[in-house]
């Protein structure tokens, strides 16, 4: 924070966290000063001649990463705590590992010869009626796995998150298996026993990092690659089975796992739907 009544360079301000500007004079800055929070890493803003403070080694959070309606939050970077404030803390299953990701570390999974994954108790915070968002980089390294009757395959389905007890819940995972072109996105069981699926095409997507998001409401399901929205279906998804069950991040939580042979970072779950614009908010220290 910075003291009431010393002017500041805008330089200054760029800085993670919350400063305040004040207006001058003495006394408590919060009557008389400015809060300034969210503002991003810019340049140009600072008067020539300025300071301008070295960017640090890695891209600081996305400060305009929406709270509202945050459920979840898992940056990884070293273990598998929820950073939401609503406890809903994951617990490592055999190994994972932390390693350089997009934002400070990413969790690494092993895929089907290293198997890890993170469980997440189920909370009544991570019940949803209809409404919802799940949002995270992922990238995977080798698409190899088990299909569904547990045989090795060059090319199996992933799996990032999943909320999900066969056949019924949601699950946002990568699929190759008997696809011409691998897709990414979420599906889960739709109401009216109808499937709702907004799977992405993602031809260049091994070894590279993409920004998922699915949202789910009243209007449907749509997913978001990389910001944009790729796919849409009017059928939300149905939440009252998943609804009975724990989250699993790397694996689906039933008998068939498939495990991710990849890295996620940044996953952020919501009880609402975001619009495209917190969407692309969430991925803007890239
Ligand atoms: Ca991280």
């Amino acid at each position: 924070m910075a003291p009431a009544g010393k002017m500041i360079p805008l330089a200054a301000v760029l800085v993670a966290g919350t400063v305040w500007l004040s207006a001058g004079g003495c006394g408590d800055p919060a009557a008389q000063g400015i809060l300034v929070e969210d503002i991003a890493l810019l340049d140009e803003a600072s008067e020539p001649g300025s300071p301008v403070p070295s960017r640090p080694p890695s891209p600081a959070p996305p400060r305009s990463a929406t709270k509202t309606g945050l459920v979840a939050y898992y940056p990884f970077d070293g273990d598998a705590r929820d950073a939401s404030g609503r406890g809903n803390h994951g617990q490592i299953r055999k190994k994972v590992r932390f390693v350089p990701g997009v934002v400070g570390k990413a969790a690494r999974f092993g895929g089907v010869d290293a198997p890890g994954c993170v469980y997440v108790k189920n909370s009544e915070s991570l019940k949803f009626k209809r409404a919802f968002t799940i949002a995270c980089y992922v990238q995977i390294l080798d698409p190899a796995g088990k299909d569904g009757y547990g045989r090795r395959a060059d090319k199996a389905h992933q799996v990032f998150v999943a909320k999900y007890a066969d056949p019924s819940g949601w699950v946002l995972y990568a699929h190759y298996n008997g696809w011409k072109i691998p897709t990414t996105g979420l599906t889960g069981n739709g109401r009216g026993a109808k499937w709702a699926g907004a799977r992405v095409p993602t031809t260049k997507h091994l070894k590279r990092w993409m920004h998922l998001a699915s949202v789910s409401d009243a209007d449907g399901l749509r997913t978001y690659h990389d910001g944009k929205l790729v796919k849409s279906t009017s059928i939300p998804v149905d939440f009252a089975q998943a609804n009975r069950h724990p989250m699993w991040i790397g694996r689906q939580g039933n008998t068939f796992p498939f495990h991710l042979n990849g890295m996620i970072d940044e996953l952020r779950i919501y009880n609402r739907s975001l619009s495209q614009g917190e969407i692309q908010g969430l991925m803007r220290s890239r």
